[in-house]
């Protein structure tokens, strides 16, 4: 069995590549990523070296290079991390998003046709709902919610959706779909909001807040993402969409507050800032049909993620220092003005 694991030198690929090199040592993984700003080789470094694990740098829009990739290499599963994720970035420059997660998905969808392909699983994200009310906590995304977006990222990771069950029904291509709530833990990239906060109150600076710090997001440990993602390719049904979230939802203010007590540093660091354009209120994932119908469950929650997740951004300062002292810092400057 031969999988290629797009976009696996970034937060969640990486870590899915981590999970999968390890519990799988007789398939053969494959991570291709362009590694743009937010893909780094030293997440996969521990990886170097062993047998069932090679790494591939090549861009998913490129349709001559991925035709001649999938020709070469035959594989039996795709997997689709491979994205510009970032909705800040995604106000400030739209085009890359509809470039790289529409158009790329569709060229790797269009090599799977092509090449035939056991699995094409696309990993896209609560956001394609839009969001809900704040006061309505009864309300939850299930699989049925209309895909309805806020930003240019989740219009494009929504459009690529669409394509993505197009290319089931009227191609018979063996698709599924996943669509997890916001997640956190090891690798990171540090323009997020819990790896943004760690790092900042570590060096003593300040915590942009948008707006009141009330908007709501669902957080669930990567890992836990990794394992329903694996489940779903290998258990999932061909043509579904299965949501993957643990029920942990909390306002960005009680998210930053939990880690400036975790780290022992003052709220007085927490700095409000001009909102987000378009922010979405709260998102909110009903994972039922993934616990019922394939047995997932997750193995953290926010309060036991937390502390494990601050704990390996101190035992790694040299993976994210290396991050926030380059180009980051103009990133940093043109985003909050400082
Ligand atoms: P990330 O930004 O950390 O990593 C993206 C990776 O894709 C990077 O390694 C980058 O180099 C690579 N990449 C970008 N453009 C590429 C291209 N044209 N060709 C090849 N590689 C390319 O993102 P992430 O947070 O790990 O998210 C991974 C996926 O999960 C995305 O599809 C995202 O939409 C989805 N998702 C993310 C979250 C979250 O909370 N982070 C939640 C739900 C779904
Ligand atoms: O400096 C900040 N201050 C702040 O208040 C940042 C970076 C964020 N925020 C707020 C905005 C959001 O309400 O925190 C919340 C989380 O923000 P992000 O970490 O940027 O994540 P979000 O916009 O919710 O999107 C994430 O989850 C869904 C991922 O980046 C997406 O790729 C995924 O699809």
């Amino acid at each position: 069995m031969k999988t290629i694991v797009t976009g696996g030198a970034g937060f969640i690929g990486g870590n899915f590549m981590h999970f999968v090199v390890n519990a799988y040592p007789d398939e053969e993984w494959i991570c291709l990523d362009s590694l743009t700003y937010a893909g780094n080789l030293e997440t996969l470094a521990p990886l170097e070296g062993k047998k069932n694990y090679r790494f591939i740098k090549g861009d998913i829009t490129d349709r001559a290079f991925i035709f001649d990739l999938f020709a070469k290499e035959k594989p039996d599963v795709v997997i689709n991390f491979a994205a510009e994720s970032h909705v800040d970035r995604s106000l400030k420059d739209p085009e890359i998003f509809l470039k790289t997660n529409v158009l790329g998905t569709v060229c790797l969808m269009d090599a799977c046709r092509e090449y035939g392909i056991k699995r094409y699983h696309q990993v896209s994200t609560d956001e394609v709902y839009g969001d809900l009310p704040l006061e309505r906590t009864d309300l939850f995304f299930t699989e049925d919610t209309p895909i309805k977006t806020s930003s240019p990222y989740s219009s494009s990771k929504g459009s690529a959706d669409l394509f993505v069950l197009a290319y089931h029904r009227t191609f018979g291509l063996p698709v599924t779909i996943s669509r997890c709530s916001n997640n956190y833990g090891p690798y990171h990239f540090p323009e997020k909001l819990i790896p943004l906060v760690i790092s900042r109150a570590l060096n003593n600076e300040s915590i942009p807040v948008y707006g009141k710090g009330e908007n709501v997001r669902d957080w669930l440990y990567v890992t836990d993402h990794c394992k329903a993602i694996d489940l779903i390719v290998r258990k999932g049904r061909v043509g579904e969409v299965y949501n993957v979230g643990g029920h942990n939802e909390r306002t960005n203010l009680e998210v930053v507050k939990t880690i400036l007590r975790a780290l022992d540093k003052p709220e007085s660091l927490i700095h409000y800032v001009t909102d987000r354009p378009g922010h979405d209120m709260r998102y909110a994932i009903d994972p039922t049909k993934l616990e019922t119908e394939l047995g997932w469950k997750p193995e953290y929650t926010f309060d036991t993620g937390i502390p494990v997740t601050i704990q390996w951004y101190l035992d790694h300062k040299d993976w994210w220092e290396h991050i926030i002292s380059g180009e980051y810092q103009d990133y940093y400057k043109k985003q909050y003005g400082e």
